[in-house]
């Protein structure tokens, strides 16, 4: 080593420094810190700055929930190039019918509290459809939360219906519906967005529709697309816009990294990123929004063994106790070909990383301990 690369490293380590003391005394980083955090810090540095920004948050609680997920069709007018589950990829077309969905949660068992509705964006549907379906499922089972439609979804049925966002929105309110997920996101820079998903939503529609279900008193998610073609500094500006949103309504929920999963899709040439990647990608989002109260390991995407690792990386909440319709990441090569897991195991999962279980409803009140 030269003299002059001994001087960068130690600049490098006081400034990484630096950022720990601001984040121990729950100061805020700046878009800078956070790329060099994902740069230059020890990856067990990160584990112990987001348990404890995660502990101030939520203290030793691991929250999961009872949810079932229904995939309305996988015929879609857009062909995002990570997509492995819409038709151009699989090759073959399936939309199920209202009544088919509507029978689906009449033969829910009563201890399911949440309903999770995302699919493809099918081209012959507007948005009273969508409205009609919400409303068939909460005459079902009046007392399920009702989860539904990404806001690449909700943006193509109201412009095709002549609604504005916030006109349709207020009709998927007023039918039923009570939380928006936080899919489609991917990443909001434009030029990464227009290279891996370049035909739908812009950023600018993502962010103002989750803005106005805001506004309109629906709480919502957030998600991001990583370990693709994006670098550290793509991954900062996502969570920088989603914590100026944050700042001006405090309507999101959860943030939701999801990994990038290279099969039967055209970026297949791609390779997956490490395990570690994700657990400093974990790590970093829990410490830099710090004005989201949680962040969420989706286990059918990463296995139930890096769920569980991942609770010491900042991650407070693991998604429900889901059926095995979960088509869009088993498609892309997810560890857990058949996502199931019921709250025994959740709850044993939970107690072993030395942690409190706590089954949630869809806002995060506790429904029950231990
Ligand atoms: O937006 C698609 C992702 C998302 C791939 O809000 C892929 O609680 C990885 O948003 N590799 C939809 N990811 C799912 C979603 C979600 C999931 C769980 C919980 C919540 C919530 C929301 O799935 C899409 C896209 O980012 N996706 N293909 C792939 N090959
Ligand atoms: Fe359609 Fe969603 Fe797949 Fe994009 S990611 S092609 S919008 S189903």
């Amino acid at each position: 080593m030269t003299i002059q690369n001994i001087i960068e490293v130690s600049a490098i380590e006081s400034r990484i420094k630096e950022i720990a003391l601001k984040v121990l005394d729950s100061k805020r980083i700046t878009p800078e810190e956070g790329v060099m955090l994902y740069r230059d810090a020890e990856t067990s540095l990160l584990a112990l700055l987001a348990d404890q920004v995660r502990k101030r948050k939520v203290g030793e609680y691991v929250f999961y929930n009872r949810n079932v997920h229904i995939e309305p069709t996988n015929i879609c007018v857009y062909d995002c190039k990570f997509c492995s589950y819409s038709h151009h990829q699989s090759k073959e077309s399936w939309e199920l019918t209202v009544d088919e969905m509507a029978k689906t949660v009449v033969n829910l068992g009563d201890d399911i509290t949440e309903v999770h509705i995302v699919g493809a964006v099918h081209p012959g549907r507007d948005i009273y459809y969508y409205a009609d379906l919400v409303k068939r499922v909460h005459e079902a089972r009046p007392g399920l939360h009702i989860k539904a439609y990404t806001a690449i979804e909700i943006e193509y049925m109201a412009q095709r219906s002549g609604l504005s966002f916030e006109q349709g929105l207020q009709l998927l309110k007023d039918s039923g519906l009570n939380s928006l997920p936080g899919g489609g996101a991917e990443i909001f820079d434009d030029k990464i967005r227009e290279q891996i998903c370049g035909k739908k939503s812009s950023t600018e529609a993502w962010l103002q529709i989750h803005e106005t279900a805001h506004k309109l008193g629906i709480p919502t998610n957030a998600t991001i697309l990583y370990g693709h073609v994006e670098q550290f500094e793509h991954r900062i500006h996502h969570i920088e816009l989603l914590r100026n949103l944050q700042d001006r309504t405090g309507g999101f929920n959860a943030y939701i990294p999801l990994k990038f999963k290279n099969k039967n899709n055209e970026m297949s040439y791609i390779e997956e990123v490490s395990v570690i990647e994700d657990l400093r990608n974990y790590a970093v989002s829990r410490i830099y929004l710090d004005n989201f109260a949680h962040i969420k390991a989706y286990w059918p995407m990463i296995g139930k063994e890096m769920a569980a690792l991942s609770l010491a990386f900042g991650v407070d909440d693991l998604d429900g106790t889901i059926n095995d319709s979960t088509k869009i990441y088993s498609l892309a090569g997810a560890g857990d070909q058949n996502p199931s897991l019921n709250t025994d195991e959740i709850r044993q999962l939970i107690i072993k990383a030395g942690r409190i279980p706590a089954e949630r409803d869809s806002v995060y009140n506790i429904l029950r301990e231990g």
